[in-house]
C-alpha cells in the first residue's frame, strides 16, 4: 500500500521572501510516530511543506495529514486534491479534535485525540474494506509503542531533528490550552516507560535533544528517574516546565546534572487575578523570581512565556511586564496573544459572552487579537503585543538585562544571546532558503559540545553554586564563541513553542 503523510504550512512558513527559522526547527515527529505502525510491505513518505515542496502529482493509496488550527485551510484544500485523485483521505490533530464537523467536509475518516489506539484500528478496518469515518482515542498509553519512523525525517532540513516526546498531556488545565478538549474522552497526562524513553534518546545522533513534552516535569517520579538514567549520556538538552516545578526541591539539581540548558516556563501573567480565571492555580503564589535565580545557579537559561489580553491586562500591561523581565534578567522572552482554540475552557467563555471577533483559523496564531478583550481594545492589545518584543529585544533593554546578573561572564553571555538571536534572524533565513540548515546543525552540535566540557567542569563542584562560582569572570571570551552558538540553538528552538 502507498502512504502518503502530510503536514501541511501556513502562508508564512512558505514565503519566499521571508521564512522564520522556528518553521525549519522541528520535523513532524507525530507523523513519524504514526509512521510506526505501517507495514514494513507498505510504501511510506513524509512530507512537511513548512521546509519542502509537497508533491501533489503522486497517487498514494492513503493520504494521512495532520491540522493544525493554522494550517487549516491548506490541509483542507490539499486533502480535497487527494480524494479528488480517488485516495482515502485521513484528517487528524488538534484542530480535527476542536472541531470534527469542519474537518469531516474534507476528509474520509478522521481521528479525534491521539493516535496511538486509533490509527492502527483504522489501518486494520482499512485493509479489510471497511474503514470507520471516525475513530475517538479512548486507550490512552505510550507503553510498548512502536518506535517513531525517523528513517522517514530529513533531517537535514532541520536545525533540531532531536525532538523527543516522552510524556504526553499534561496534569494541570489552564483554560486557554488546547489540552483539556484534545485529551477529552482519556487519560490526559501519560508518560513512557522510563527505560523505553532511555533507550529512545540513546538511538538518538549527536548530543544535542529537543524535548517536546508540555511539562517533562509534571511526574516527578518518572522525570528523576529519566534524569538519573540521562546522567553520564553526555547530552544538552532543553525543555519546557512550570514555576511550581522549577522550585520544587532536587528535580531541576538532577536535571541539570542529566544536561538541561535551558527551560520554557509558563509565567503568563504578573496577575494573580488572571492565574485565577485561567484556572492556572499552580503558577498562584509562586515566587518568580526564586524560580528564575534558582535555574540561574544551575546554570539553566530562562524562556520566559507571558500571554497578554487576559481580563485582567489593560494597555498598561505590557510595559509592566517587559520591565519586569528585563529585571529579572532573563535571557529570552516569547510574548502572546490570548488566544480562544475552539474546544478549549477558555473559547467556551468568551463565545458565551458574544466576543469572539473572528473565526479565521489563520489568524489564531497568537499574534492576532481574534476577541474583544476587557480593559482595552483589539489594536492595543496587538500594538502592545509587537511593542513588546521590540522593547524587550533592544540593545539597551538587552544589556540591562544582563546587568542583572553579578559576573561579567554572565553578562557578556547575555548580550551574546539575546544579540545573536536578533542578529541572526536573517542569516538563518539565507540558510532556510539555500537549503542548508542541515549542514549547519552538526557544526552547532560539535561547537555545542565544547560548551557542555567547560559546563562539566562547573558541576564538579556543589551544583548549587553552578556558573555563578565556578566559572571565573575572565574565563567569559573562552566561553562567548560557544555560548553564543549554545544561545542560537536553544533562542530559535525556543521562540515560538507552545502558543508562540
Ligand atoms: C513542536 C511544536 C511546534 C513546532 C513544529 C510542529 C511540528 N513540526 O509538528 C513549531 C515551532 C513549528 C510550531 C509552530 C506553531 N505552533 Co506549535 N507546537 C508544537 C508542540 C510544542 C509539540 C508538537 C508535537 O510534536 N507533539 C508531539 C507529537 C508526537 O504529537 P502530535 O504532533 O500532536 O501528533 C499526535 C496527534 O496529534 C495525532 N495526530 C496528529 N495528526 C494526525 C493525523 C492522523 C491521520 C492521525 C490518525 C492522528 C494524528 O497522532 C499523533 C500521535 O499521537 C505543540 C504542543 C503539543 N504538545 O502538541 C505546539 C502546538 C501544536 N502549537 C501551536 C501553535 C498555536 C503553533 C503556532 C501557530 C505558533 C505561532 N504563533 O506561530 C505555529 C503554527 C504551526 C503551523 N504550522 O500551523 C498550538 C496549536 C493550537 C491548535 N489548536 O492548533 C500548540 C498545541 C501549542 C499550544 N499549547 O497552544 N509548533
Ligand atoms: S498551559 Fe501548560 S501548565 Fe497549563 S495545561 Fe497547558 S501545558 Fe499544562
Amino acid at each position: 500500500m502507498k502512504v502518503k503523510m502530510i503536514l501541511p504550512a501556513l502562508t508564512e512558513a512558505k514565503s519566499p521572501f521571508w521564512r522564520p527559522i522556528k518553521y525549519s526547527l522541528f520535523p513532524p515527529l507525530g507523523l513519524a510516530t504514526l509512521a510506526g505502525y505501517l507495514d514494513g510491505s507498505d510504501e511510506v513518505v513524509i512530507e512537511d511543506e513548512h521546509v519542502e515542496a509537497l508533491d501533489l502529482a503522486d497517487e498514494p493509496d492513503l493520504v494521512a495529514i495532520q491540522v493544525y488550527i493554522t494550517s487549516a485551510y491548506r490541509a483542507y484544500q490539499i486533502a480535497d486534491h487527494y480524494r479528488r485523485k480517488g485516495a482515502h483521505v485521513c484528517l487528524g490533530g488538534i484542530h480535527v479534535t476542536s472541531l470534527p464537523s469542519e474537518a469531516l467536509r474534507h476528509a474520509d475518516t478522521i481521528f479525534l485525540g491521539p493516535g496511538e489506539d486509533t490509527w492502527p484500528a483504522f489501518l486494520r478496518d482499512f485493509r479489510a474494506g471497511r474503514p470507520g469515518k471516525v475513530y475517538q482515542s479512548r486507550v490512552r498509553t505510550l507503553i510498548g509503542q512502536p518506535p517513531a519512523r525517523r528513517d522517514l525525517i530529513k533531517r537535514h532540513l532541520y536545525l533540531v531533528p532531536n525532538s523527543i516526546v516522552v510524556s504526553r498531556g499534561c496534569p494541570h488545565s489552564c483554560d486557554f490550552c488546547y489540552k483539556s478538549s484534545f485529551f477529552h474522552g482519556g487519560k490526559s497526562f501519560y508518560t513512557q516507560g522510563v527505560d523505553q524513553a532511555l533507550a529512545e534518546i540513546g538511538s538518538l545522533p549527536g548530543r544535542h535533544l529537543y524535548f517536546l513534552d508540555d511539562h517533562l516535569f509534571g511526574n516527578p517520579a518518572f522525570a528523576t528517574e529519566l534524569f538519573e538514567g540521562m546522567r553520564g549520556m553526555g547530552r544538552l538538552w532543553q525543555a519546557g516546565g512550570t514555576v511550581k516545578s522549577i522550585l520544587a526541591p532536587g528535580l531541576m539539581e538532577k536535571a541539570a546534572e542529566a544536561g538541561l540548558r535551558s527551560v520554557f516556563i509558563g509565567f503568563e501573567t504578573l496577575n494573580e487575578e488572571n492565574l485565577r480565571e485561567q484556572h492556572k492555580y499552580h503558577n498562584l503564589d509562586r515566587d518568580y523570581h526564586e524560580a528564575i535565580l534558582r535555574l540561574r545557579d544551575l546554570g539553566v537559561m530562562v524562556n520566559a512565556s507571558f500571554v497578554f489580553g487576559m481580563d485582567g491586562d489593560d494597555a498598561t500591561v505590557f510595559d509592566r511586564t517587559v520591565e519586569w523581565a528585563i529585571e529579572q534578567g532573563v535571557e529570552t522572552a516569547t510574548f502572546h496573544i490570548l488566544t480562544p482554540y475552539p474546544g478549549t475552557t477558555l473559547h467556551k467563555r468568551l463565545a458565551a459572552q458574544g466576543r469572539i471577533a473572528s473565526t479565521n483559523w489563520d489568524l489564531y496564531d497568537t499574534r492576532h487579537a481574534v476577541f474583544e478583550p476587557a480593559r482595552m481594545s483589539a489594536n492595543t492589545l496587538e500594538e502592545g503585543y509587537w511593542r513588546s518584543y521590540r522593547e524587550f529585544y533592544r540593545w539597551s533593554s538587552i544589556v540591562s538585562a544582563a546587568w542583572a546578573k553579578q559576573l561579567w561572564s554572565q553578562r557578556l553571555r547575555h548580550i551574546a544571546y539575546a544579540g545573536g538571536w536578533k542578529k541572526c534572524e536573517a542569516l538563518w533565513n539565507l540558510f532556510i532558503r539555500a537549503r542548508q540548515v542541515g549542514i549547519v546543525a552538526p557544526l552547532l552540535e560539535t561547537i555545542l559540545a565544547g560548551f557542555g566540557k567547560q559546563q562539566a567542569t562547573t558541576e564538579l563542584g556543589p551544583v548549587q553554586t553552578g556558573i555563578r562560582t565556578t566559572v571565573p569572570a575572565c574565563s567569559a571570551e573562552e566561553a562567548l564563541p560557544a555560548d553564543l552558538v549554545s544561545s542560537l540553538r536553544t533562542l530559535t528552538s525556543e521562540q515560538l513553542l507552545r502558543r508562540g
